[in-house]
């Protein structure tokens, strides 16, 4: 596939010429999107959804306008299963606050993976405590893998719930979605499915993964702060109560108490982030652009790299699969004898930006046997010299600690 330079659509590349290795904690922002909340702002600034003049129905249009770039991104059948929301953080306690403590009762089983995201984990060990369910954890091998057996066995007739991430934010590992919704629905419980890490890397169908729920966030694929979408079966969404309550989400209000918006304006209580919904539309269709098909081809082609440069490096030890292309563009690492935040200060001297510490999976750490690691996470606008360059300048840490190299 021909190289492409995207880095020149990016104004913080046109700044400096960062190494940016960051990309699973957020992405960086093409003008297109930057552009288009500044647009938002000068030319459809009003409180959507209220306003009985033009220009808040221009902001109301924007909204939804993006709420429908969304459903079309995501597959997803009506613009009702579009929530809005502040990132998948709030999608996913939205589902364990709402759907959860409406259906789980004691003795029932949540599943969950060990390799979970502290946002996929934590709503649901509120959840079961409040209502006397059971969490059960799949717990996969070194790879990320979860045997047959481990589905098979932990999600059974007791199970309700089913929550996993479809990419690990650690192990880069893209996990069997649709095999453990079938099973899952088999045994008629629901899927929710943690999306932040999959959407900005590969075309997600919702009804193809088998989702009844999914979560991810807007900054992640280059959209605003503060934006994030929670998809959910209408159905479902139906028979929920509201998570928050507020203005905009009520048809009528007495004294004694309301009646509920329609869907999705009914889980979107309080003046909504329209310009943060605009900002992502711009950024989904900036990704579609780009293409999946690039971006896949791109971040495996820089993992291979840094695998191969790895095995000369005795002192570096990936996490996660031998084989770079599962690793979806994520390389965690340790460096024998160096703090992964020692790593991440000393590469920052050569403006190099990766992450340190327990990534918000402080479960999967002591799993994997670690109380911390580094990580560098790719994405279409890293180039070769980036990874060459990262990996020379890994290999002169210990060096530079006064080790042996
Ligand atoms: N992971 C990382 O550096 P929010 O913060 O709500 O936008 O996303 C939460 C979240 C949920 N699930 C997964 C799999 C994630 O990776 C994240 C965010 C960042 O890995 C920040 S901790």
């Amino acid at each position: 596939m021909t190289e492409k330079d995207f880095r020149n659509d990016f104004p913080v590349f046109r700044k400096a010429d960062y190494v940016y290795l960051d990309t699973a904690a957020t992405a960086q922002r093409p003008d297109a999107v930057i552009q288009a909340e500044k647009t938002f702002y000068e030319k459809m600034n009003a409180n959507p959804l209220r306003g009985l003049y033009e220009l808040s129905a221009e902001a109301t249009e924007a909204y939804e306008d993006a709420r429908k770039t969304v459903r079309e991104f995501i597959g997803a059948d009506s613009e009702k299963e579009i929530i809005f929301t502040r990132n998948a953080t709030e999608s996913l306690n939205l589902v364990a606050y709402s759907y959860g403590l409406s259906v789980l009762k004691p003795g029932d089983e949540v599943v969950t993976t060990v390799m979970e995201h502290h946002s996929n984990m934590l709503p649901w060990q509120m959840a079961a405590e409040k209502t006397g369910a059971k969490l059960v954890y799949l717990v996969p091998d070194k790879d990320g893998n979860f045997s047959d057996d481990e589905i098979e066995t932990k999600i059974n007739k007791n199970t309700k719930i089913v929550c996993i991430t479809h990419v690990s934010n650690v192990l880069g590992c893209i996990n069997p979605v649709r095999k453990i919704a079938d099973r899952a629905h088999a045994v008629g419980a629901k899927v929710v499915v943690d999306g932040a890490q999959s959407t900005p890397h590969m075309k997600v169908n919702v009804k193809e993964l088998g989702a009844d729920f999914f979560a991810f966030s807007g900054h992640k694929l280059m959209g605003p702060f503060g934006i994030g979408v929670l998809y959910g079966k209408e159905e479902l969404l139906e028979e929920m109560p509201p998570f928050m309550r507020g203005g905009e989400m009520i048809e009528s209000v007495s004294l004694n108490g309301a009646k509920w918006a329609e869907l999705p304006h009914k889980f979107e209580a309080g003046t909504v982030n329209a310009a943060g919904a605009y900002g992502l539309a711009a950024a989904i269709k900036y990704l579609e652009s780009v293409g999946f098909d690039y971006i896949r081809e791109k971040e495996d082609r820089l993992t291979k790299i840094i695998f191969e440069e790895a095995e000369k490096y005795p002192y570096m030890h990936i996490c996660g699969s031998d084989d770079p292309l599962k690793h979806n563009g994520i390389v965690t690492f340790i460096i024998d004898d160096v703090h992964p935040h020692d790593i991440a200060s000393i590469l920052d001297e050569s403006h190099i930006c990766i992450r340190a510490g327990h990534h918000c999976a402080e479960p999967l750490m002591k799993h994997l046997g670690v109380s911390s690691t580094a990580r560098a996470s790719l994405y279409f606008y890293n180039n070769e010299k980036d990874v060459r360059f990262f990996m020379e300048k890994l290999k002169e840490i210990r060096r530079y600690m006064g080790l042996a190299e």
